[in-house]
């Protein structure tokens, strides 16, 4: 048996017929010329297997260029599927961007803007949607997100597969590669790559070491339940997604919006409809996949309530749209801009530091609002990663060093970088005469973005309340500022001790 699918301006519907040819034939022949027919596996509406890595940034996997890290599942994963190279999330932080990617929505009008923050009462998330289509929607591993309402999932434990006989949409939510990492193993520290956007040194070289291990354990992970699903008789039905959420903890990554942070590894097989080692570059970003799930499971993703106003159409509507017609191969756009924000308010310490930023394929604008106290956060007060205090020791002799510390700390109000050139967004293009005019277009376009979401800038960034471990983080703050005091007299002001 069969099954087709026609897509209409006023139809979108899932079909089962069995009869015969002419049954067929028929039906085509009384479909309007617009519609697309195309077929979905046998056993019915596919299941969707959703891993999320936690902290992983794009380039650290062997499918997108790695020369270092061992990830040979993921690897066949993007063999099997449709690779993209230009997939973002929002926001660089882990409880906003999954917030965005489950409903759709994004950080502003969700509510769920600030790190450790929840949406709005009455959003709505895959959960539901999915839901009312069928789905046994679960998740395994990292939540982060609230309130319960808005996020209903099923709970499930370890690396297993549902087995039930409803369709499932499974998220399995990682906590790996994020810091905390366990010791380096079958990583040689003088052996691997520094990026120039790092401070090269014996520290350095040791955390990204024990970052690649846990990588591996990832990938590991990514085999087990890929091993279950094969074993449970549904490969064959499944879309499996993966994608690794925004980039590592590393300076300029997490907690940036610069493409090291907002930028993600997204592979998506699915037997039959993706062609095997496809490739995209087309602009997507996670509010555009719970729209996508949703068609992908028969739904029309446009008549959705996400239990919010304020969608691009004036209703309730997503933010994103669905990119099946990018899977399937039909079309190889999608979004003509993607856009970034950001806050420290919320994040243990740091705020008020609020970041916009929009790109296009190429180019990229950076907004840093409230930019001339300097960028604060635990990572570079206390030594989480177990480097940063041998930057500063090392930034007092070597001015490399000394400008990798000050690009962290220090930046313009307005930064423009020319992604394809510098992809590592080193060399700041916004004086630049040639590209006036693309930086105020991106500007008015940013702009706009803002207006809709109902984000009002520094006046948004101060509304979000502050975290309650700043209190006991300031204290730690001057402690360290004061131990520090050479390095930091150079690159940082005081604003954000007072
Ligand atoms: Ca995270």
């Amino acid at each position: 048996m069969h099954i087709v699918r026609f897509e209409g301006e006023m139809e979108r519907q899932t079909r089962h017929f069995s009869d015969t040819f002419w049954t067929a034939l028929c039906l085509l022949l009384s479909t309007p010329c617009n519609l697309k027919i195309y077929a979905l596996p046998e056993s019915g509406k596919p299941n969707i297997l959703l891993i999320l890595a936690d902290d992983l940034s794009w380039f650290d996997l062997g499918c997108y260029g790695s020369k270092d890290v061992n990830t040979p599942n993921i690897d066949k994963l993007a063999r099997e599927g449709m690779t993209f190279s230009n997939a973002y999330t929002a926001t660089a932080m882990c409880a906003p961007s999954r917030q965005q990617l489950y409903t759709g929505l994004f950080p502003v009008r969700s509510g769920a803007m600030a790190n450790h923050s929840s949406v709005k009462p009455g959003t709505k998330s895959m959960v539901h949607h999915l839901g009312e289509l069928g789905y046994q929607v679960s998740l395994s591993g990292k939540e982060h997100f609230g309130p319960p309402a808005s996020f209903p999932f099923e709970r499930r434990e370890g690396l297993t597969i549902p087995s039930g006989p409803k369709p499932f949409c499974l998220v399995h939510a990682s906590r790996k590669p994020h810091d905390g990492w366990p010791d380096a193993k079958g990583y040689d520290p003088d052996e691997i790559t520094v990026a120039p956007y790092l401070v090269d040194n014996r520290e350095t070289r040791t955390a990204l070491s024990r970052y690649f291990t846990e990588i591996t354990q990832l990938d590991q992970d990514v085999k087990t339940l890929l091993d279950d699903l094969k074993t449970k008789g549904k490969a064959e039905n499944t879309v499996v997604i993966f994608t690794s959420e925004q980039g590592s903890a590393f300076y300029g990554g997490k907690w940036t919006c610069y493409d090291r942070g907002l930028k993600t590894a997204f592979i998506v097989k699915w037997p039959g409809l993706i062609k095997r080692g496809s490739k995209s570059d087309a602009l997507i970003q996670y509010v555009d996949l719970v729209p996508t799930l949703v068609e992908i499971a028969g739904g029309n993703s446009t008549q959705v309530d996400t239990g919010r106003k304020g969608a691009p159409g004036g209703r309730n509507g997503f933010d994103g749209k669905s990119f099946l017609e990018v899977l399937r191969g039909e079309r190889r756009k999608h979004n003509s801009h993607v856009y970034g924000i950001h806050t420290m308010q919320g994040a243990w310490i740091g705020g008020p530091y609020p970041i916009r930023s929009i790109r296009d394929e190429r180019y990229k604008y950076i907004w840093n609002p409230m930019h001339e106290g300097g960028f604060v956060n635990f990572n570079n007060i206390g030594n989480r990663l177990q480097c940063w205090q041998s930057w500063l020791r090392d930034a007092k002799t070597d001015p490399e060093a000394a400008e990798i510390v000050r690009r962290w700390v220090k930046r313009p109000e307005i930064e423009f970088y020319d992604t394809e050139k510098d992809p590592y967004e080193l060399s700041n293009l916004a004086k630049d005469p040639r590209y006036a005019k693309l930086i105020i277009h991106l500007k008015k376009k940013l702009e706009s973005w803002m207006a809709q979401q109902g984000d009002l800038g520094i006046e948004t960034e101060l509304s979000n309340p502050k975290s309650s471990k700043e209190a006991q983080w300031k204290p730690r703050l001057k402690k360290y500022y004061k131990a520090n005091k050479v390095a930091y007299d150079q690159i940082f002001s005081r604003r954000n001790l007072q």
